[in-house]
């Protein structure tokens, strides 16, 4: 199976009409994607491994077994709501086309080979980024991931046991971590820093999700006079302003683009919004004080306006130097290659806190990412895949 093959297989899954992507944890679009997943997975006989996180894995062992020392590299399939296709999914097609590279050259590797697909990256159905491989990290409490829930007011343990898992097996998995001898993620770049086909990262700069509860009174719009209401969505929206405006301040970036509006009516004040507020920044500070700032003109907002608000962390990662060891050797094997920080979050970011890391990129041309836009050209996927199939190469041999 090629990787145009496996493109095209996976390309129609959760697309929509416009072209953007609906691929959330465990609901039917990405559960094909499992499926196919595990479907070139076998057809490779690659060894499949679900840990108790939700996470995937395919491994390519050595001719003596052994599962020591893993040379781990795939990515994600879960998407943000109307997302891009490369964004995840490039990254594990282009694990198994580089196995196949390796396997029609003759390679026989050392040590295992591993395709990963983490779930949950996005975050976008349980809100917290990257939960499969903060649970395998043991960079979140079990305890609060059971706890998550979705859109639909359904618990990441109560989908974890529809799906035949057990949510009390989910956290650190310290066995699997220790087989891993380094993490290799190639994925699209979502920004236009890089001119080449392919990249090679340097850090990940500091990012966090809050979350605003905005609680007003919901009333009739038709009978309510102005002075006696109490809408949260006044608040809402000078909070959004704020972000901007402390943004702009601090050198940072700052989004609220996720909303929920409760009751959602034309003809009914709101009772409750709720919104989500993404910050990052290119060092750590000019995040924190956005987001006081930005905790700031929400309190004062709501006061004016009788609401209540409250701003909670979801998570926050500290900017992420990837293992400049690791690195190097990247950039022996790949020495054109350029190397640049990210200002997207990864599962790669979450594991460099436990085992060496390091990401490729494959150019974006259109720079766009998490919108149908986004966009990699045939030939810098190929690219990208050579780049892979070479570090893996150099990574496995004993
Ligand atoms: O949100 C991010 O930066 C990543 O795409 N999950
Ligand atoms: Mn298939
Ligand atoms: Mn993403
Ligand atoms: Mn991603």
């Amino acid at each position: 199976m090629s990787f145009e093959e496996m493109w095209a297989e996976l390309l129609p899954i959760g697309r929509d009409a416009a072209g953007g992507y609906h691929r959330f944890a465990w609901t039917p679009p990405e559960l094909e994607c499992r499926a196919w997943f595990l479907d070139e997975a076998a057809r490779r006989d690659l060894e499949i491994e679900r840990d108790a996180n939700g996470n995937l894995y395919a491994w390519w062992l050595p001719a003596d077994g052994s599962r020591e020392d893993a040379v781990l590299t795939g990515s994600h399939l879960d998407s943000v709501p109307g997302g891009g296709a490369f964004d995840g999914p490039l990254g594990v097609v282009s694990a198994f086309a580089a196995i196949d590279l390796l396997r029609e050259r003759g390679y026989v590797p050392a040590r295992p080979i591993g395709v990963a697909a983490f779930a949950e990256e996005e975050g976008a159905r349980f809100g917290v980024a990257c939960l499969g491989s903060r649970l395998l990290a043991g960079a979140i409490a079990p305890e609060r991931a059971r706890g998550l829930r979705d859109g639909d007011g359904r618990s990441f343990a109560e989908v974890l046991v529809a799906h035949g898992m057990d949510p009390d097996r989910i956290g650190p998995d310290e066995g699997l971590l220790a087989r891993i001898g380094c993490y290799v993620e190639l994925h699209v770049e979502q920004g236009r820093a890089l001119q080449q086909p392919v990249g090679v990262a340097s850090s990940i700069v500091p990012h966090g999700r809050w979350r605003l509860d905005f609680t007003g009174e919901g009333n009739h719009a038709g009978t309510t006079l102005i002075r006696d209401r109490r809408d949260p969505m006044l608040p809402f929206a000078i909070t959004v302003l704020a972000a901007r405006q402390a943004a702009d301040r601090n050198a940072a970036l700052a989004t609220i683009g996720k909303v929920a509006v409760t009751p959602n009516g034309v003809n009914a004040i709101p009772s409750r919004v709720t919104a989500w507020l993404d910050s990052r920044g290119p060092i750590d500070d000019a995040v924190r004080r956005t987001v006081e700032e930005i905790g700031r003109a929400a309190r004062a907002a709501a006061g004016a306006h009788g609401v209540a608000v409250e701003l909670a962390e979801e998570s926050y990662t500290e900017v992420v130097s990837f293992d400049t060891g690791l690195r190097e050797r990247l950039l022996k094997v790949l020495p054109d290659a350029p190397v640049l920080p990210t200002g997207a979050g990864h599962d790669a970011g979450i594991l460099a806190a436990r085992v060496p890391t390091a990401m490729l990129f494959v150019r974006n041309p259109t720079g766009v990412s998490h919108a149908p836009a986004e966009h990699a050209e045939p030939d810098d996927c190929l690219a990208g895949v050579e780049a892979l199939a070479a570090v893996l190469d150099d990574l496995a041999r004993g």
